[in-house]
């Protein structure tokens, strides 16, 4: 009988849930930067092996605070928690565990007999591993505990065998070659939103959202996408843009040469800037963006 799991991925902003999915399937699935809350979603990428299947849900993760979005991004978190069959608890060992840890550890301790945890950045000559297996072991005394280092690939497949002894006997539930199951549309904006928060700086990253506008297919049977990047003030414009359009185009060349690895057709795309003030507040647009 083949194994079948849905493994929810919890750990504080930044500590390495995008890039840890993204190892363990070998595309990128969710994208990652350095900023903290880089992820809105619940990104499924799915791991498929001789021993059978798993589905990897990467999470927006904890960030404490009472803003509308914060809180849409925790309650996309905490339903992937409920759900899952497993949780994989990601511990930054380059950061001391403060409040923050805490607070992502204790919206996990009805999972217990569920979790399994893992010691990221290993390979950071910043990390202490012991400090975090501390922290770990006083909350979770039962919890198999794994050293791992997304970046480079250590400690990987030992995690994933022990994913797979934990998941329970069950059939797949996506067709053997899909490795995620985001629509390409979704793909396509969080690629362009990658690059705003690889070179945007202080608020300018959380300010936008991606919106999908229109496309079309050449005759070569590339696509042609339409999308506007939305901030929420006409002050805003102007950083995305740069200076004669330099910003906006390097996020299009940027985002394009990531997309010709991602499809088998070319991807080209038209970037608009627009305004829609105080999109954060507003419930439609959120109930829009994430779920
Ligand atoms: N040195 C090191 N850096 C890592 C590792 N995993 C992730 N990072 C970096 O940590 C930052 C946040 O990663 P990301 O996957 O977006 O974190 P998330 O918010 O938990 O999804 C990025 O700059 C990553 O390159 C790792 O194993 N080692
Ligand atoms: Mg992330």
């Amino acid at each position: 009988m083949p194994k079948s799991a849905f493994v929810a991925i919890a750990g504080r902003p930044s500590a390495g849930k995008s890039t840890l999915v993204n190892a363990l399937i070998g595309e990128k699935v969710s994208i990652v930067s350095p900023v903290p809350q880089t992820t809105r979603n619940s990104v499924r990428g799915i791991v498929n092996k001789s021993e059978g299947q798993l589905v990897f849900l990467d999470t927006p993760g904890f960030h404490i605070s009472e803003k509308k979005l914060n809180l849409r991004l925790r309650s996309v978190s905490t339903e992937a928690f409920g759900d899952a069959d497993i949780v994989l608890y990601l511990v930054d060992a380059t950061r001391k565990p403060g409040d923050e840890e805490v607070a992502v550890a204790a919206a996990l301790f009805h999972a217990t007999d569920r979790l399994v945890a893992a010691i990221n950045k290993i390979d950071s000559p910043e990390a202490d591993p012991d400090r975090a297996l501390l922290f770990i072991t006083g909350k979770f005394p039962q919890a198999k505990v794994f050293e791992i280092s997304a970046l480079t690939g250590a400690g990987l497949p030992e995690l994933l065998a022990a994913l797979f002894a934990k998941a329970p006997d069950g059939p797949a539930w996506y067709p053997e070659e899909y490795y995620t199951d985001q629509e390409p549309v979704f793909r396509i904006a969080e690629i362009i939103r990658e690059k705003i928060f690889l070179h945007t700086r202080d608020e300018m990253p959380h300010a936008v959202y991606v919106s999908y506008e229109d496309s079309s297919r050449g005759a070569d049977d590339s696509l042609l996408a339409q999308y506007d990047l939305v901030v929420e003030r006409e002050s805003q414009k102007g950083i995305l843009i740069g200076k004669g359009g330099s910003m906006i185009k390097r996020i299009r060349e940027e985002a394009e040469k990531d997309l010709a690895d991602i499809f088998d057709y070319e991807v080209r795309l038209k970037l608009s800037v627009r305004v829609d003030p105080d999109w954060k507040k507003n419930d439609k647009t959120l109930d829009k963006l994430i779920y």
